[in-house]
């Protein structure tokens, strides 16, 4: 039976994207939407039912008690299908770390071209983090030994990597207890894709205990390495007006998007812009300047730092393309659509690859390197500039929004306790009281199986109006960005009551965007220091908080979801389950789901699960953290207490008779 086809309205709410996929159809050019349509998943191998690891196979189970021919049983397929994403998502972050430690220690040595370490109050603190000396230290020396540091930490044989002192001190022991403290992300992989090798490891469960190696490998050391690199080099984000979706293309400019994950060329795009000689070339191809804006987390890179314009997230880089308005579309590495190349065909958009170790073929490469970055930055501006002329009808929506991004762990700190007592002493007590429930990382990707956005924004209008504090990062962000979620008003109109207060009192958005996709770590961060202030318990997995990916597609999200479940906690993805087995055969086959959900609940505290519906997403992440308060002796969490504070609750509180006055105030009867 042929597959339904979806109206636009089914395929995104973004009005935005459905004006263009309107265009796309009126001009007959396929987009990933339409293509999802087209190409139903395999159920089999979705599932994580096949296995295709030898030369015997692929082996499609599909029967109760088949095995492959080798004799490998479901659960093992599953397992070892889980762990090779979880490594080959690792890897991508964690060599983005590698990268970003290596122009650390190119900046330090002066081999740079245009760049220089912005934030030398972070080089500091990080350095003393890791015992290298600062007092009487120029920065450039301290981050050449931090960069030889990081360095080091990828290929490390043995021992333990260092960001691993980071974590809470009780979550470390259980690392150790549990044999899982990572000794250097480049071993961990390799160790995974050996196990999983025809004839290795055939144990589910020591499978997945390597996946959580692995996956700390990434989360606290490559991914935490690359956050921690870039915001030295670049700046450490805190808030400022950015603005989003496609309406941030310019009809009179040469618009220029940046594509991709890496800071260290789109930050050199940004400066070379800004170029007066290249202002001036621009102007001389009879366009009013450069706009630059970006696609998926180098957009979020370049917003949380400069202020530059998201066009979109993940399903919007060929929506980019089809307003035909895009001289130069910009990418580096990871979630780039091969795609585009074919799309831009049809317009006279150019496709520049950038990195190394990603070409598409029929594109433009124009190879980065640290080393000439400003002058390479500028080639591609020119480039761009040249395919001005080239330009046919545009068609851009008018739509875009604005948003505060620029929420790092260290802006966060000082917003709640100022810069003299920086603190997360407020947040900690706001979730103590109840006046917040409990606090939700909605983050990751866009999936056209799904609606764009609908799966992110209804998750996240719904806990905020259950006073959940929401912070987010990656496409999920963008998401909400587009809807006006990340603006202060949004405190005040779209919350619960409690949550309201919050917003009020400090003056932020409801939900705070953290960064891009690498940027995870910061959450890690926040909840670190959310157990070091004290109240909410000594480790991360007694804290009030759950981890949501609601429209997750890369392996990257599955080894992020996987570090946060090693870190204690409970994290649930959205859409369809790698390890789900077929529906008939769940006592089989549920047993990687069960495993990895129950099992790892047991060891860790956090726990890993596909919930597609997301009523039942946000069911399970309320009732987690009401079960988290229960457990840390924590008020029941009451809608009805708080919201009206400030000096109206204080007049209605002057006119009540004395007895009721005793109790609205210290919340006993008065003797
Ligand atoms: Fe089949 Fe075993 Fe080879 Fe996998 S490893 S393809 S199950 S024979
Ligand atoms: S870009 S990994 S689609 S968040 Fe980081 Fe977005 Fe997911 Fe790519």
């Amino acid at each position: 039976m042929p597959k339904k086809k979806r109206t636009v309205e089914e395929q995104t709410i973004d009005p935005a994207a459905q004006e263009m996929l309107i265009r796309a159809e009126e001009l007959g050019l396929s987009t990933a939407f339409s293509r999802a349509d087209d190409l139903s998943p395999c159920n089999i191998g979705s599932t994580g039912m096949c296995c295709k690891l030898c030369g015997m196979g692929p082996c499609r189970l599909t029967k109760d008690g088949q095995t492959g021919i080798c004799g490998a049983t479901i659960d093992t397929i599953q397992a070892r299908n889980l762990i090779r994403a979880i490594a080959a998502g690792g890897a991508a972050h964690s060599d983005h770390g590698r990268d970003m430690a290596f122009t650390l220690k190119a900046v330090a040595n002066g081999e740079a071209e245009g760049y220089s370490i912005k934030d030398v109050a972070k080089l500091r603190t990080v350095a003393a983090r890791y015992d290298i000396p600062i007092e009487g230290r120029a920065p450039e020396e301290i981050a050449n030994d931090l960069a030889d540091l990081y360095i080091s930490q990828f290929g490390q044989q043995k021992g333990e990597i260092a960001p691993i002192i980071r974590a809470p001190k009780k979550r470390q022991e259980l690392w150790k207890e549990q044999g899982v403290v990572p000794r250097g992300i480049d071993r961990e992989v390799v160790e995974a894709l050996h196990r999983t090798h025809i004839g290795d490891d055939q144990d589910p469960e020591h499978i997945l205990n390597h996946a959580i190696r692995t996956s700390l490998a990434d989360g606290w050391g490559g991914s935490m390495i690359a956050t921690d690199a870039a915001d030295i080099l670049f700046g450490t984000p805190a808030p400022l007006l950015g603005q989003a979706n496609l309406g941030v293309l310019k009809d009179d400019m040469v618009n220029v998007v940046v594509h991709g994950h890496e800071p260290t060329l789109s930050e050199m795009i940004v400066a070379a812009s800004q170029d007066p000689e290249i202002i001036e070339y621009a102007k001389a191809a009879g366009a009013q300047g450069i706009s630059l804006s970006g696609i998926c987390c180098t957009a979020n890179e370049i917003l949380m730092r400069q202020g530059i314009p998201a066009a979109g997230n993940f399903l919007h880089q060929e929506l980019a393309i089809l307003t035909g308005a895009v001289e130069a579309m910009v990418v580096d590495v990871q979630c780039i659509m091969q795609a585009l190349v074919d799309l831009a065909s049809n317009f006279h958009t150019k496709i520049i690859t950038t990195s190394p170790k990603v070409k598409i073929k029929g594109s433009t490469h124009i190879e980065f390197n640290e080393h000439q970055a400003l002058t390479i930055a500028k080639e591609i501006l020119r480039e761009a500039i040249d395919n001005y002329q080239n330009r046919g009808t545009t068609h851009i929506p008018q739509i875009k929004e604005d948003l505060i991004p620029g929420f790092s762990h260290e802006y966060i700190n000082y917003m709640l306790g100022g810069s003299y007592r920086a603190s997360f002493r407020p947040l900690n007590d706001a979730i103590m009281s109840g006046r917040i429930r409990g606090v939700a990382a909605v983050v990751g990707c866009n999936n056209p199986r799904s609606s764009q956005d609908y799966l992110h924004t209804k998750v996240t209008k719904e806990l905020l109006q259950q006073d959940v504090l929401v912070v987010e990062t990656g496409c999920g962000a963008i998401a909400s960005a587009k809807l006006g979620l990340l603006l202060g008003k949004a405190g005040l109109e779209q919350v619960g009551p409690g949550l309201r207060e919050v917003c009020e009192a400090i003056g932020i958005p409801p939900v705070l965007h953290m960064g891009s996709c690498v940027d995870n770590t910061r959450i890690l961060t926040v909840l670190t220091q959310m157990v070091e202030e004290g109240g909410l318990g000594d480790d991360i997995d007694q804290i009030p908080a759950v981890g949501l990916a609601p429209e997750w597609m890369s392996e990257k999200a599955l080894a992020i979801g996987t570090y946060c479940v090693a870190s204690g906690a409970y994290v649930i993805f959205g859409g369809s389950s790698p390890v789900s087995g077929m529906p008939d055969r769940v006592a089989d086959s549920d047993i990687i789901s069960h495993y990895i959900s129950e099992g790892w609940e047991k060891i860790y505290g956090g726990k890993l699960e596909f919930i597609a519906d997301p009523d039942e997403m946000i069911a399970k992440t309320l009732e987690h953290i009401d079960k988290k308060r229960a457990a840390l002796g924590l008020p029941v969490y009451d809608p009805d207490r708080f919201g009206e504070s400030g000096d109206t609750r204080m007049l209605e509180i002057e006119q009540m008779p004395f007895e009721e006055r005793v109790s609205a105030i210290y919340g006993v009867a008065a003797d």
